[in-house]
């Protein structure tokens, strides 16, 4: 299930630091390290598969609520969604990850409420 030179299944172990946000059995979540904006985060299946059609739909059904709370909870009224398969798509990491992105609100700014790096 976990693989072993995964730096993502690395960082679900804690054998990689990480600033985590959220973990149930099933997902985890916790701020990119280049992160595009303040706040960017990531959710990634703690199932480790390199694309998304490599991980089971009880795994992959538990991800988007977790993404939807972390959009609630900072408070972030602008964010994009994002997930790459594929070099071509410009995956870097190959284990599947959802990149939640808090994007400026030109007024307000973020309104991101979780602490970042
Ligand atoms: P992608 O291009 O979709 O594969 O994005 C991979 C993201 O993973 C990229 O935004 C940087 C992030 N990342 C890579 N290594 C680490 C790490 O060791 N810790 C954290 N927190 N993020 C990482």
């Amino acid at each position: 299930m976990a693989s072993t030179a995964c730096i993502f299944c690395k960082i679900v172990k804690g054998e990689i630091p990480s600033f985590k946000l959220f973990e149930n059995d099933k997902v985890f979540a916790f701020l990119d390290i280049q992160p595009l904006s303040r706040g960017h985060a990531l959710v990634i299946p703690k199932f480790h598969g390199a694309k998304l059609t490599d991980i089971p739909d009880e795994d992959l059904r538990e991800i988007l609520p977790v993404a939807k709370k972390l959009a609630q909870v900072s408070g972030a009224e602008n964010f994009n969604i994002l997930q790459n398969n594929g070099r071509i798509a410009h995956q870097v990491v190959d284990h599947v990850h959802f990149h939640m992105i808090p994007k400026p609100n030109e007024t307000e700014g973020l309104g991101v409420g979780w602490p970042t790096q």
